[in-house]
């Protein structure tokens, strides 16, 4: 059968959990419409998580790959549109504004789009009442090196690849002050219907 790859990443930043990886191992062997979910977890670190998306990518021959990431803050399902060729390993510098970061690999473009069908997920979600919005940025860290690096490895097959950043799931709002979060399983119902409208896209 043939896989959708789907990483999440391990906790950071002091977090106990990370919802990209709740959510992934819940679908890890899933079928979505004659597609197997594949959920590989990755570490948050760019040049490893570059390398292990990239290994996956090898191993697994993908149909399609769906990265998700947490974006602690964010107040709905971010659909991320566009990945830059620009890696900071310092989070703190990207939420001071002082971006400094190198390329994630040299001579390659300076961006990607997201080969994932974002309109026809937005619309699913919506319908489902579901928040979410397409993001035009995945920032700096890594989630972004994995978006980069996944759709700069499939561009000649022109493989459907992108990512979702995922808001605090509810639990670990309960420990900050006044952040927005999402329930685990409302994020898994998002997750779900991003994977069954690529998997149809992909039928078609
Ligand atoms: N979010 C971070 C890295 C890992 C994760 O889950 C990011 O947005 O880059």
């Amino acid at each position: 059968m043939q896989v959708i790859l789907l990483t999440g990443f391990a906790p950071f930043g002091g977090e106990r959990s990370n919802p990209s990886w709740e959510v992934a191992s819940q679908l890890d062997r899933r079928g979505f419409d004659g597609f197997e979910v594949r959920a590989v977890r990755l570490p948050v670190n760019c040049r490893r998580a570059s390398a292990a998306v990239i290994q996956a990518i090898n191993t697994l021959a993908p149909a399609a790959v769906v990265g998700l990431g947490q974006a602690g803050g964010r107040p709905v399902l971010s659909l991320e549109k566009i990945a830059i060729n620009l890696a900071d390993p310092h989070p703190e510098r990207e939420s001071d504004g002082g971006v400094k970061g190198k390329p994630i690999i040299g001579g390659a473009p300076d961006a990607y789009f997201s080969r994932l069908p974002l309109s026809s997920i937005l619309r699913t979600l919506k319908r489902n009442d579901i928040p979410a919005s397409i993001s035009l940025s995945a920032g700096v860290y890594v989630c972004n090196t994995v978006m980069y690096s996944a759709l700069h490895t499939l561009r000649r097959r022109r493989t459907p690849a992108g990512f979702i950043h995922l808001p605090f799931e509810a639990a670990q709002a309960a420990r900050h002050r006044a952040v927005a979060s999402m329930s685990l399983v409302t994020m898994l119902a998002g997750v779900e219907i991003a994977l069954k409208t690529t998997a149809r896209m992909l039928q078609r």
